[in-house]
This record gives structure tokens, sequence and C-alpha cells, in this order.
């Protein structure tokens, strides 16, 4: 039997080439190897505000970015979060194993309560939460995820085994797959912090939608160092090391060749190469994301069947877990 993988992505407008690298190219391999269940977590996204029109929009264009970089709903089930009603109930039941302290101590809660203040909402803070009971639902085995998702998946695991300890067995505990290379891209201008959709300037990241020039300027604008090697050096080079790793996420080559590819050259030379790179490769990838959007009929029964699917696997193991639980009639 094949192991089961469950992952998910926010749909809040943007996918970055960090969500791609990190995550969405993992997806994509997986699908041979395992039984993958993917989603787009829109009760996610809501906590924090959201206009309903224009999160609709995102949302069916998360679903046709993610069958745009291959994600085949053949082989996988694609589906959105919110059409499936016991992710939530399943949040609520977990709520009751968690204590306070520990959801305080998630620094991504921290950081985001941080810019929010006291419109921090209870649902940013409950959030790991909501995330453990997405992939306990499916009894993943594996959850491929970025760096930053690291401590939520850590709880996740340390959720089910409290759970399994009262009620043996009950979920399976997953362990995170995080890439060798690109876990954790970092911003254009800053590179001690991640790419991130909600960074304060548009130069933080590329999106999956920008234009050719868009793409070009801010590969151009993107911070280096004041040495002229292009070498990876996490340590002393961290901005350089980054872009060698979208290099070679985007190139499929290895770092070392990419170095010696650019001995000799300037940073200039490798960061407009690395800017025409990124341009070819996304430009089939926008064409087949506006393609695809225009087939709303085609993008509804995909994510019916996924639902459906989806559903079929949810509906059974919540009957499960209510009745070990002692819960209902
Ligand atoms: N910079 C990153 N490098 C590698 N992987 C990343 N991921 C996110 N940022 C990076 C991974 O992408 C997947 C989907 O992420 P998400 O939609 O749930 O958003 P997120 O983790 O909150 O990160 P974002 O997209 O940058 O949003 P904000 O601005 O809210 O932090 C996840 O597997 C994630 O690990």
């Amino acid at each position: 039997m094949k192991k089961r993988v469950f992952s998910g992505i926010q749909p809040t407008g943007i996918v970055h080439i960090g969500n791609y690298i990190g995550a969405l190219k993992n997806w994509v391999a997986m699908q041979d190897t395992h039984d993958c269940v993917y989603c787009v977590v829109d009760l996610h996204a809501i906590t924090v505000p959201q206009d309903p029109v224009a999160f609709h929009e995102n949302i069916l264009r998360t679903v046709a970015t993610l069958l745009a970089v291959g994600i085949d709903p053949k082989k996988s089930i694609l589906f959105i979060q919110s059409d499936v009603p016991e992710h939530s109930e399943l949040a609520w039941i977990l709520n009751c194993f968690v204590y306070f302290g520990e959801l305080s101590r998630m620094t991504q809660f921290k950081d985001k309560s941080a810019v929010r203040g006291q419109g921090t909402s209870v649902g940013l803070f409950d959030y790991p939460i909501l995330m453990a009971a997405d992939i306990l639902l499916y009894g993943a085995h594996e959850v491929p995820v970025g760096e930053d998702q690291k401590q939520h998946l850590e709880l996740t695991r340390e959720v089910a085994r409290r759970v399994n300890s009262k009620f043996p067995n009950l979920f399976v505990v997953p362990d995170a797959y995080i890439g060798k290379m690109g876990a954790r891209v970092m911003g254009l201008d800053d590179p001690s912090v991640k790419m991130s959709k909600t960074a304060s300037s548009d130069s933080n990241y590329i999106s999956l939608a920008d234009t050719p020039d868009q793409i070009r300027n801010k590969f151009k604008r993107a911070v280096t160092d004041s040495d002229t090697a292009v070498r990876y050096d996490e340590d002393k080079k961290p901005a350089v090391s980054n872009l060698l790793t979208i290099y070679s996420a985007f190139s499929g080559q290895p770092v070392d060749a990419i170095e010696k590819d650019f001995t000799g050259k300037g940073y200039g030379d490798f960061k407009k190469a690395l800017g025409e790179l990124v341009v070819e490769k996304l430009q089939p990838l926008q064409k087949r994301i506006a393609d695809l959007l225009k087939e709303k009929q085609e993008l509804d029964a995909i994510l019916a069947e996924g639902a459906q699917k989806a559903r079929d696997l949810a509906a059974p193991r919540m009957k499960e877990i209510r009745r070990r639980l002692g819960l209902g009639r």
C-alpha cells in the first residue's frame, strides 16, 4: 500500500516561488509514489479578513495554479477545504486536547499577531489546530511542507500522540517531508526573512503571476553582498546562496555546476541569467493558469469530484472518531 500524503495551500492571492519550490514541486513529484490528498485551505485563509468576491476569485486561481504546476486530479484528490465539513468538526475536537500555552508559543502566531495587534482573530490563534485536523482526518503519513510549517507539524504530531495515549491508535502520527533544497526560500530584498506573500514590500517575492519585466527587475534589484563570487555559502553569503537555490530549482542543475558556469562573471550577469531563466519557466505556466481560469465549468467539475472523494474518506473517519470518543447517540 502506498503511503498517504496530505498538504494544503492558502488561497490568499498570490502563490510565490517560495511556495512553488518549497512545497508544490514536492507535491507534484509525490503523486507517482504516494496516495496524495491536496487541499486549498480556504478556512485557514479567513483567519485574516477577506473580501468575498476577491477571495472566491483567489480560490479558483489557486486551484488553476495547482493544476498548471502539475497536480493531476486523476492521480491525486484535489479539493477545497470548506467543501468537507469534517475538517472543522475535527478541529473543534482537537481544540479540547491542546493547551492555551502551546498555541501561544507558535512563532507564526507570535509574528502575525504582533502585526495585527487588537485585530488578531481567535482563528489565527487556532490555525495550527485546524491544520492538525486537516492532516489527521486523512491518516496522512507524510506532509510535504516548507520549513516555516515545521513547528505546526510538530504540534500535530504531539496532538496525535496525546489523543492516542487515551484512545489507542486513533490517529496516524505524521512525518514532515521537507525537501533537501529550497525548504526555506528567503526574501529577495532581505535574506534574513523567508519569502512571504504578506511581506511589507513586493520586492520580497516573485509571484507566479508577475510579468516578465517585473521578474527581471526584481532579480536585478535583489540584494547580494560586497563580494563578487557566485558561490554557495549560507552563513557568509545568504543572499547569493538563496539566488543559487532558486536558480537550481528552476534549472534542475546542481549548485556546483551553476557556480562553475558563473566563475569569473559578476553578480550582474548571474542575476540577469536568473531573471531570464525564471521568466522562461513561468511563462508557459502563466498561460496554462489563464487558460484554465477560462474553463470555470471544468474547474467546478474537478473540484466537485475531489470534494466527493475527500468526503468519502473523511466521513467514515469522523464517524469512527465520534464513536471512540463516546460522542452523539
Ligand atoms: N519562503 C518559503 N520557502 C519555502 N516554502 C515556503 N512555503 C511558504 N513560504 C515558503 C510553503 O508553501 C506552502 C503553502 O504555504 P501557505 O499558503 O500555507 O502560506 P504560508 O506558509 O503562510 O506562507 P506564505 O505563502 O509566504 O504566506 P505568509 O505570508 O502568510 O507567511 C507551505 O507548505 C509552506 O511551508
